[in-house]
């Protein structure tokens, strides 16, 4: 019994970090053109949508230093946002959301890349749901320091939220925020906001850990053992 124990915890110890979902934008097959792209996750299933108002293009993943999307040809493409609420008005309504299934999986990890445009703001605010989009909740906010700059490897660790894992109606959206001091303020230290800027976003991941079949059965023991002793 306890060398089986053993060899459980052994197992359980080499959890399995996973992609969930992946969106790349990048035609596929591919087109040679970052101009078009694709909203259809390159990896997993779900989907990608505007919020509030924003309207959308496909442009370039490798212009301005580049996003960490592998593929160097033409038909690397970011989803490049814009149309955003005028000053003073509408802080977290404008942006993007993404919505897939966690089931299956613990610890979700969203790691994404973004360039900001020289009049974007600078601010966004990744919010999670996990009620399809019914409610949201707030988990970070990330500031440029720099315009027409990719910013990569945003990354919302939702691992200590467990509401957020093996949920179906799992979804997250990143929306431009005022800044700490109020109003929107320009990427660009030196530029002006504007309705026009553009947020670009590439390699949008959600990761998660598959428990293993040892954690699984380790837990099962711990529950039988426990068991055991209440009865004792
Ligand atoms: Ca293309
Ligand atoms: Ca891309």
């Amino acid at each position: 019994m306890k060398i089986a124990l053993l060899a459980l915890v052994a197992t359980a110890g080499i959890a399995q970090a996973d992609i969930i979902t992946q969106w790349d934008f990048n035609s596929l097959p591919s087109d040679n053109s970052s101009s078009t792209g694709t909203l259809t996750p390159n990896v997993g299933a779900g989907t990608a949508s505007l919020v509030g108002g924003t309207t959308a293009s496909f442009a370039s993943g490798n212009a301005s230093g580049g996003s960490t999307d592998p593929d160097a040809s033409l038909n690397d493409s970011g989803w490049n946002i814009s149309t955003w609420a005028a000053q003073g008005t509408g802080s977290g309504e404008r942006g993007v959301a993404f919505f897939g299934s966690t089931v299956g999986f613990t610890d979700i990890i969203v790691t994404f890349d973004q360039r900001h445009s020289n009049t974007v703001s600078a601010f966004f605010g990744v919010d999670y749901t996990t009620d399809g989009g019914a409610t949201w909740t707030n988990a970070a906010i990330f500031q440029a320091t720099a315009g027409d700059t990719w910013f990569n490897n945003r990354t919302v660790d939702l691992s200590s939220v467990a509401a957020v894992e093996n949920n179906p109606n799992f979804g997250f959206r990143v929306v431009a925020v005022f800044a700490p001091t109020g109003g929107y303020v320009a990427s660009s230290p030196t530029g002006a906001y504007g309705t026009t800027g553009t947020a670009r976003f590439d390699m949008v991941t959600v990761n998660g850990v598959i428990p293993t079949p040892g954690a699984l059965a380790l837990a099962g023991i711990g529950g039988l053992l426990a068991a055991r002793r209440r009865r004792a």
